[in-house]
């Protein structure tokens, strides 16, 4: 297993529009290494969630666990958001891209999502809260969307003058 290099804003393949995954390439064990180093990176960072583009590979896959045990491991391949709610959520949103910048995205609060599991098995899942908010920003991350996209100009001005402050002070 080994620790993947995260892309940060605004590196511009961040805004690459990832390619479904083959369905033969799934039970590849390169692809199978892939997603363990992307579960590893992610416990790692720490992070709830990391998406395939993150980690620069530009196919529709992405990885998350919201439990606070940190033992819920999902895989999501060529995940489709099916339904969602017309209640919105507003949740306090980061990213591992763009480290130590955080706010406010408003999001349907419930939504089902279709994708096929690390064995090629398909699923659909109807979720909300947390995890309904980390599903949608990594498929965001698969259509080469980043929360601050969101934001008013105003914010996301601030956001990356924030992003750029942190940077210098190291
Ligand atoms: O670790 C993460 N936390 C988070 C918090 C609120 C909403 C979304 C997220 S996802 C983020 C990890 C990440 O950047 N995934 O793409
Ligand atoms: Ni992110």
């Amino acid at each position: 297993m080994s620790l993947l290099p995260i892309l940060e804003y605004p590196h511009p393949r961040l805004r690459n529009v990832a390619g479904a995954v083959e369905a033969e390439r799934i039970a590849d064990p390169a692809f199978q290494r892939l997603l363990d180093d992307m579960f590893e990176t992610m416990y790692e960072a720490p992070g709830i969630g990391l998406a395939a583009t993150q980690v620069d590979t530009h196919e529709r896959f992405m990885v998350i666990d919201v439990t606070e045990g940190r033992d819920q491991p999902l895989a999501f391949i060529n995940p489709v958001i099916r339904e969602a709610s017309a209640d919105l959520r507003v949740h306090q949103e980061g990213c591992l891209s763009i480290p130590g910048v955080f706010a406010d995205v408003t999001r349907p609060d419930g939504i089902v999502v279709a994708a096929f599991d690390r064995n090629g098995k398909p699923f659909e899942m109807r979720v909300d809260g947390l995890l309904a908010t980390c599903v949608q920003h990594e498929i965001d991350h698969l259509d080469g969307k980043l929360f601050i996209d969101y934001l008013s100009p105003l914010k996301r001005d601030r956001a990356i003058k924030k992003l750029e402050k942190l940077r210098k002070q190291g």
